[in-house]
């Protein structure tokens, strides 16, 4: 018996126009098959799988008018979906495809908070900044644009229409993990005052410094933190399903950490996982991974701590 029960409700979005490899879109599958909604219901949650989202039709025509019309398509069905999801009270789990699913599911998260009157806050894990725009991205691919379209940047227009648009306050967005910016994201990035924990800082202080700063930051406004989880992330040698892997990445016991710390400062509302490309997997080490770490965040731990916080002058999370 616990007190920290949740009604969890999942939803895969399998996309895979935003990145620039085919494969995400096996990712909703293969965390299931990964076994990620027993390893809930183990923990005493309430959890329900709403199954795959289907998106309106898209019109196709070059390419790239297709790849923008879909990612489109995608991102207005998951803000509404992802909007009824947090009215529901419980907290949804966005199960990708590529990280261009956060354009949809942090926007509803926005609107919800927005209505609400509550502070949000973004824990962006990732190796990259994904704070380019249709001008300074040197790929097009727009998974490396999501934090830019939800900060309100420029050029991206059509994606909602006025009425659907919800935004996040830059200064409340923190960048987790860091390791490849492009010139223009990082100018982006300083002007915008973004907070970037880059891999220089986490080997520096460790991730717990760090995590306590996010953390008692949110707690003091009383906000919502949208966790967003990138495979890449985490490093390539423990998590290799990836399409963009960049050496140095979080290590097993950093991502543990950082997901109980989570839980037990029970600050978060809402959580993607994205960029699983179960093609590039090996034997489904980084679809189990992911299930272990989301059982983390979710109150899975080795053993209930016999020593407080208080007990070794750690400061209380
Ligand atoms: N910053 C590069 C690479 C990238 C961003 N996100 C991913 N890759 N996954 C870009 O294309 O914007
Ligand atoms: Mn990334
Ligand atoms: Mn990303």
């Amino acid at each position: 018996d616990r007190d920290d029960q949740r009604f969890v409700e999942i939803i895969g979005v399998p996309i895979e126009a935003g990145a620039g490899h085919p494969g995400a879109l096996m990712g909703p599958a293969a965390l299931r098959t990964a076994g990620l909604v027993r390893a809930l219901r183990e923990l005493g949650h309430e959890v329900r799988d709403l199954g795959d989202l289907t998106p309106d039709p898209w019109s196709d025509g070059d390419a790239a008018t297709a790849r923008l019309a879909e990612i489109t398509a995608w991102s207005r069905a998951l803000a509404d979906r992802s909007y009824a999801m947090m009215q529901a009270g419980g907290v949804p789990v966005f199960l990708g495809g590529d990280h261009s699913l956060s354009m949809g599911s942090v926007t509803g998260v926005a609107r919800h908070c927005r209505e609400a009157g509550k502070p949000l806050f973004v824990l962006w894990l990732d190796a990259h900044g994904d704070f380019n725009t249709p001008h300074t991205s040197p790929s097009g691919n727009m998974h490396g644009m999501p934090v830019a379209l939800l900060c309100g940047e420029d050029g991206f227009d059509d994606v909602f229409p006025p009425e659907q648009r919800a935004t996040v306050n830059p200064a409340h967005v923190h960048l987790f993990g860091i390791r490849s910016l492009d010139p223009g994201e990082r100018r982006l990035l300083r002007a915008r005052g973004v907070d970037v924990v880059d891999m220089r800082l986490i080997d520096e202080h460790g991730v717990g410094v760090h995590m306590r700063r996010i953390i008692e930051r949110v707690r003091h406004a009383g906000g919502h933190l949208h966790v967003s989880l990138d495979v890449d992330f985490l490093d390539p040698a423990i998590a290799p399903a990836v399409g963009t892997a960049v050496l140095g990445g979080a290590t097993y016991r950093e991502a543990h950490l950082i997901m109980e710390m989570l839980h037990d400062a029970g600050v978060v509302g809402s959580l993607d996982v994205v960029e699983l490309n179960p093609f590039l997997d090996e034997r489904g080490k980084s679809a189990l991974l992911l299930v272990d770490l989301v059982a983390s965040l979710f109150g899975r731990r080795i053993i209930d701590p016999a020593v407080t916080q208080s007990q070794i002058g750690g400061q209380a999370v």
